[in-house]
C-alpha cells in the first residue's frame, strides 16, 4: 500500500508550502494526506478500478493532488516535491519533530546558519548561535536543547498505533503457513505499550527451516541479523527489528508468558514459583527436573496460584497481588479492561468548524455506522486562531445545526452532542463566557498554551478550570504528547483528587491510528 508513503510525502509539501508562506494551500495537502492515512483502502486499486475520477472522489482530494498521486503511482517520484526538496535539502521531518520548530523556524535556520538536519540543530544551539537570530532568543534555544534531549531518549522507539497494522499483517502471513502450528506476537506489542522498541514473535513449528525462510524473506526487510532454526532477528525499512522464536510445543505457553513480560513482571512471577519451590523459565515450570506446567499461559499462572492477567497489566504495577487474590476468590480481583465493543461514543471530537476535516453530517453518519448512540462535537474556540477556534456568536450557530441534524436523525436513537474544546488561559479562567458554556451539553477545558509553567502554577491553573461549573472534562490533562514531547509539570495527585471533588472526567488520550 502506497498511502502512507503519499501522506507523508504530502504532509512534507504542506510543510514547504509553509516555508514559503502560502495561504490555504498547506491546509489542502494536509487534509489530502490525512484522507490517504484513513482511507481504509489502497489507493492502488482505487486508481485501477477507477482511473483518475475515482481518485478525485476521494474526500479533500481534487484534480490538482489526484494528477500527484498517479504521477506516484506511475513514476515513483512527483516532480513538484522533488523541486522543493532541490531547493530546500533539509530533513524537515526530523527538524520539525522538534518542539516548536515550525517551517517557517526551519527556513530561517537553513538560510541564515545552514542548517539541515539535527545534528546541526544541536551543535548550532550548543555554540550559543540560535539566540541571535532574528525572532529566536535564549528561551528559544534552550527550549530546543530541551527538545533535542527528549528526542534522543525516544529515539529509535516506535508508536504502536504506526506499526499494529503492519504486525498484524505480518502476524497473519505466518499464520497462515501450514507449518506454522501455533504463532503470536509478543513483548511490548502483546502488552500494547504505547511505544515499542522491537517485535517479538513466537511459533510452534515442525519444520523450523521453512518457517524461518520465509520470516527472513518477507517483503520490507532490509537486513537479516541472524538466522537460526530456533530464533531469526532481522531489520525492516522503517527501522524497526523483528524476531521470530521457535519452541516445542510443551513450552509454547511458559515462553509466551516469558516473552510477553514486562521484565518487570517476569522477575515477580519467577520469585512466586520459586517460593513454591518451582522453577519457571520460557521452557516450562519445573519440580526438580520435571515440567509440571508450560503447554498453555492459563497454566503456568495456575500453577503460581495466579488467574491469568490480560496482558495489558503484566508492568509488575499491582496485577501480580489481583491475579493471587482472584485466583482465591477473594475482593479486588483483576480489573475487567474496556474493550472496543464497551465504547458507546465519543465525547472529543474535532469538525469542519474549527478546520477539521469532514462536517458534523458526515462525522454523525461515521459514529452511526460505527455502532455508535452519541458523539460529542468539541470543535477548539477562539483564543486558538490557528486552529480556526470558534467564539461565542459561533457556538450558538453551531448549535442551530446541530439541533438541525438530531432532528434528521431522531429516528435512529442517536445523538449528537455539542460540546467545546476551550482554553484554560494562563490564570485558570476559560476563553468563553460562562453563558454561553451554560448553552452547550458540556465543556471540554484544555491547555493549548504557556506550557512552561511552573508546577504549582500549572496545578493552580488546571485545577481552577475544573471548578467552572460547565467544565466537564479537562483534555490531554498532561499534556504529552509521545515521542515528541514530556508531560508539563504537574501535581497529578492534585489534579486527581480536585478531579474526584468537582465530578471533572480527566481525558485519557489514545493514539491508535489503526483501530478498527
Ligand atoms: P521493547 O522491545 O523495549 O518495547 O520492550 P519488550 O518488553 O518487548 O522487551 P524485549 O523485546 O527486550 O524483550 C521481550 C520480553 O522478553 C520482555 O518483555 C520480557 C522478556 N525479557 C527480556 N529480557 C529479560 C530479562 O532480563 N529478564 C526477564 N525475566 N525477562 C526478560
Ligand atoms: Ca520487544
Ligand atoms: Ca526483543
Amino acid at each position: 500500500m502506497k498511502n502512507q508513503e503519499l501522506a507523508n510525502i504530502f504532509y512534507e509539501i504542506a510543510d514547504f508550502l509553509e516555508m514559503e508562506e502560502v495561504a490555504f494551500k498547506p491546509q489542502a495537502y494536509r487534509k489530502a494526506a490525512l484522507a490517504l492515512e484513513t482511507l481504509g483502502e489502497d489507493i492502488e486499486e482505487i486508481y485501477q478500478r477507477g482511473g483518475q475520477k475515482a481518485v478525485e472522489e476521494i474526500p479533500s482530494i481534487g484534480k490538482n493532488i489526484a494528477e500527484k498521486i498517479i504521477e506516484y503511482l506511475k513514476t515513483g517520484k512527483i516532480k513538484y516535491y522533488g523541486d522543493y526538496k532541490k531547493k530546500y535539502p533539509v530533513n524537515m521531518a526530523e527538524l520539525t519533530a522538534v518542539e516548536g520548530l515550525g517551517p517557517k523556524m526551519v527556513r530561517d535556520l537553513y538560510a541564515k546558519l545552514k542548517i539541515k538536519n539535527l545534528k546541526d540543530l544541536e551543535k548550532a544551539a550548543r555554540a550559543g548561535k540560535i539566540r541571535d537570530l532574528f525572532n529566536f532568543g535564549e528561551t528559544t534555544e534552550k527550549n530546543i536543547l530541551q527538545s533535542i534531549k527528549f528526542l534522543k531518549r525516544s529515539k529509535g522507539r516506535f508508536l504502536l498505533g504506526d506499526i499494529l497494522p503492519r504486525v498484524r499483517e505480518i502476524e497473519d502471513n505466518l499464520k497462515s503457513l501450514k507449518e506454522v502450528e501455533e504463532v503470536s506476537v509478543c513483548g511490548s506489542v502483546r502488552r500494547r505499550k504505547e511505544t515499542i522498541g522491537d517485535v517479538d514473535f513466537l511459533a510452534v513449528t515442525k519444520s523450523p527451516d521453512k518457517v524461518m525462510d520465509f520470516f527472513c524473506s518477507l517483503p520490507g526487510i532490509v537486513k537479516v541479523w541472524g538466522k537460526g532454526r530456533t530464533k531469526s532477528s532481522v531489520r525492516l525499512t522503517e527501522g524497526l527489528g523483528m524476531d521470530l522464536r521457535v519452541v516445542p510445543r510443551k513450552s509454547y505457553g511458559s515462553a509466551l508468558q516469558y516473552f510477553t513480560g514486562s521484565k518487570e513482571h517476569n522477575i515477580q512471577t519467577r520469585k512466586i514459583a520459586q517460593a513454591k519451590g518451582l522453577k519457571l523459565n520460557e521452557y516450562g515450570v519445573f519440580r526438580g527436573k520435571k515440567q509440571v506446567a508450560g503447554k498453555t499461559e492459563q497454566e503456568v499462572y495456575k500453577i503460581l496460584g495466579m488467574e491469568c492477567p490480560p496482558p495489558e497489566i503484566r508492568e509488575n504495577r499491582g496485577e501480580i497481588e489481583a491475579a493471587l487474590r482472584q485466583a482465591q476468590s477473594k475482593p479486588n480481583g483483576l480489573p475487567r479492561l474496556v474493550e472496543l465493543k464497551d465504547i458507546r461514543g465519543d465525547l472529543h471530537c474535532h469538525s469542519k468548524w474549527d478546520g477539521g476535516a469532514n462536517s458534523i453530517s458526515e462525522m454523525a453518519k461515521t459514529a452511526m455506522k460505527m455502532g455508535y448512540q452519541y458523539l460529542g462535537i468539541t470543535d477548539h474556540t477562539k483564543f486558538l486562531k490557528i486552529e480556526h477556534g470558534l467564539d461565542e456568536k459561533q457556538l450558538a450557530q453551531q448549535g442551530k445545526e446541530i439541533d438541525r441534524l438530531n432532528f434528521q436523525f431522531s429516528i435512529f436513537n442517536f445523538q449528537i452532542l455539542q460540546g467545546c474544546e476551550a482554553n484554560i488561559l494562563n490564570n485558570g479562567s476559560i476563553d468563553i463566557k460562562d453563558e454561553a458554556l451554560k448553552k452547550l451539553d458540556y465543556a471540554i477545558a484544555g491547555v493549548h498554551s504557556n506550557m512552561k509553567m511552573t508546577k504549582e502554577k500549572m496545578t493552580e491553573r488546571i485545577i481552577r478550570a475544573m471548578k467552572n461549573p460547565y467544565i466537564k472534562i479537562i483534555s490531554h490533562p498532561t499534556g504529552r504528547i509521545l515521542k515528541r514531547r514530556d508531560e508539563y509539570q504537574i501535581d497529578i495527585d492534585k489534579v486527581l483528587r480536585a478531579a474526584r471533588e468537582t465530578k471533572t472526567i480527566l481525558e485519557i488520550t489514545l493514539f491508535l491510528k489503526d483501530w478498527t
